[in-house]
């Protein structure tokens, strides 16, 4: 088994230690960090995600698995921050929309988007829509990023969109918009101007709307 392999079951198996060690083992032989957080770390949590989903497990072992994937993180996160160590490449406020607290997914979108050279203001979980938009004016932000993982609650998600243009403030903010529910064709219609499927994607897609955009703002 190799060792993405491995860190996909020790995820699964909700083995903090093992995940910890994997990570650690994964940069000495030279892997991407980034690599291992997403076919590793993200995909075993997928996995015990759908196992959950078919009743196929319990919610602890769903909790196990998550601190199993942080632990990895925490461990890689260091060596992700040394690829880029430039200028901001734009300012991002990210936060889980209202009443919704799985904040896993967002929280790997934030180390991805500073690894990648942006400055993130992560606002946490349970966010109110009002919120971003506060953080993005006090923050100078350039981009709105909002997560959602319950069907519940990606239906806040328009909010963003019609309470910047209520503030005439929609042209000054991109918007980013993703989370397991959210699809590109819903996120364009909730008025994003982007979306992205997985974090890496995020970056991609925030990458190619400040290149549109022309650039940060300047502080
Ligand atoms: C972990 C988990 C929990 C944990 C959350 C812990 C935490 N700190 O996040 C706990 C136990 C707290 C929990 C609680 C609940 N949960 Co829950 N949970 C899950 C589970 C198993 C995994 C979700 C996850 O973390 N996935 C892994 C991450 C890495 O993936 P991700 O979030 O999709 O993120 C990736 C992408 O979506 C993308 N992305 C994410 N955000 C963004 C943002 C942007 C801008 C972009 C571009 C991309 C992007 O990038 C990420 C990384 O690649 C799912 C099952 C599943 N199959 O997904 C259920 C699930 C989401 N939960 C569900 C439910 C119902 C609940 C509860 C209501 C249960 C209850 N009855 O109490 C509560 C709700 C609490 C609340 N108010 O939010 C349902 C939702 C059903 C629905 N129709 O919406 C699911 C699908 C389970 C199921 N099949 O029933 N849950």
């Amino acid at each position: 088994m190799d060792l993405l392999e491995q860190m996909v079951e020790a995820v699964i198996q909700g083995d903090e230690k093992r995940s910890a060690v994997l990570a650690r083992q994964a940069v000495e032989q030279g892997l991407d960090p980034f690599q291992v957080i997403q076919e590793g770390c993200a995909r075993g949590m997928h996995i015990v995600g759908d196992r959950f989903g078919r009743l196929e497990c319990y919610l602890p072992e769903v909790i196990l698995a998550a601190d199993a994937m942080n632990a990895a993180v925490e461990v890689l996160k260091p060596y992700l921050m040394k690829r880029e160590d430039r200028g901001t490449r734009g300012t991002v406020v990210l936060g889980v929309i209202q009443g919704d607290l799985h904040d896993l997914g967002k929280n790997i979108v934030k180390i991805m988007l500073e690894t990648a050279g942006f400055t993130v203001h992560d606002l946490g979980s349970d966010v109110p829509v009002r919120r971003f938009v506060e953080e993005a004016e006090k923050m100078r932000a350039d981009i709105i990023a909002a997560s959602a993982i319950l069907t519940t609650t990606m239906t806040y998600m328009p909010d963003i969109a019609a309470i910047l243009r209520e503030l005439d403030l929609r042209e000054k903010y991109l918007i980013m918009l993703g989370g397991a529910p959210v699809i590109a064709d819903w996120a364009a219609k909730a008025g994003a101007d982007g979306y992205g499927e997985d974090a890496l994607e995020a970056v991609g897609v925030a990458q190619r709307l400040m290149a549109q955009k022309g650039g940060a703002k300047v502080p």
